[in-house]
């Protein structure tokens, strides 16, 4: 996880100060890009430590095609909390553009189905593409993310809005692009989050996981980031062997992962550093 320490060192070398939606402020640069070779271990940040099952639940609801907050209220994770209704809602965000994207004609898409089904009969595909960015459901940036949901719109505009994979060698390979990226909070979820991910979908494609490829538009650390005790303290820690991601069981389908199917082994990072988010 090296390539992590140099993005932080990036920011905060070549970044320039920035005013933001949030009122908070950044330090950001444009277009980075970074691999992990998901042969090589499980990426999950050891400089500090990442709340491994607060990455599984999330990715679990994306996929379950959930958008409701109290389902994962229930499984002890709030890190939507801040942007979802008194009725826990969060409009249509990734788990609905994911699994049931609406099509002009009334249908509803399943971008996932399609994929899998897509790489298990044309490999070779150059379309093995799922957008969450759909404009049709995009937030007025002016508005509250409750005031958005209230309109029938998403709560927050997708931050990890376009993916695709591929295959080579019976290894299956994942690029993501993500248009804004909160170095500090939420890029080590996003990371582990398509990495386990790209772990799910081979396993049920028969292949063996490959890189995972993080494409970044405005990559970015809050100015409430920019402390000693957040990025300094990480810089002067050295990062530890990964752990390993072990899948439990090959369920029937990409929608039939729970949590007691998902294991991390050998995680020892350092220790977890708590800071504030920009609503
Ligand atoms: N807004 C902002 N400003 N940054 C984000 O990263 C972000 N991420 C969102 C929604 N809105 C956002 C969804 N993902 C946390 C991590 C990811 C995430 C939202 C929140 C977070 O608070 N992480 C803390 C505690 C996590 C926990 O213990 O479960 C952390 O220290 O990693
Ligand atoms: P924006 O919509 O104005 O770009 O604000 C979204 C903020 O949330 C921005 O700091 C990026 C951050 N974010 C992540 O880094 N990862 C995520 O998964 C999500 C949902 C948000």
């Amino acid at each position: 996880m090296q390539v992590y320490l140099d993005l932080l060192r990036d920011v905060v070398a070549n970044g320039q100060d920035q005013a933001d939606r949030t009122g908070v402020g950044t330090r950001a640069v444009f277009g980075r890009q970074v691999r992990f070779d998901l042969a090589a271990g499980f990426p999950l940040l050891t400089t500090k430590r990442v709340h491994f099952k607060s990455v599984v639940g999330e990715l679990l609801w994306f996929l379950s095609g959930s958008t409701d907050n109290g389902w994962l209220r229930a499984h002890g994770i709030r890190i939507w909390d801040e942007w979802a209704t008194e009725h826990d809602a969060l409009g249509p965000i990734y788990g609905a553009q994911w699994r049931a994207w609406p099509a002009p004609d009334g249908r509803a898409i399943d971008q996932l189905a399609e994929l899998v089904a897509t790489i298990r009969t044309r490999p070779h595909s150059r379309r093995l593409v799922v957008s969450a960015w759909n404009p049709a459901d995009l937030p007025d940036e002016t508005l509250s993310p409750q005031d958005n949901v209230r309109a029938g719109r998403m709560a927050l505009a997708p931050c990890h809005c376009l993916f695709q994979f591929h295959v080579a060698n019976g290894r299956l390979s994942c690029q993501l692009y993500q248009r804004s990226a909160d170095l500090f909070l939420g890029v080590p979820f996003n990371i582990a989050s398509y990495a386990l991910l790209t772990h799910l979908i081979a396993q049920q494609c028969d292949l063996e996981p490959g890189e995972f490829i993080h494409t970044f538009g405005d990559l970015h650390l809050y100015r409430n980031h920019l402390t000693s005790e957040i990025v300094h303290a990480q810089l002067g820690r050295a990062p530890r062997p990964l752990p390993r991601l072990v899948l439990k069981r090959r369920p029937e389908t990409l929608f039939d992962y729970g949590f007691e199917d998902i294991e991390l082994q050998g995680y020892d990072p350092h220790p977890a550093i708590r800071a504030p988010i920009a609503v």
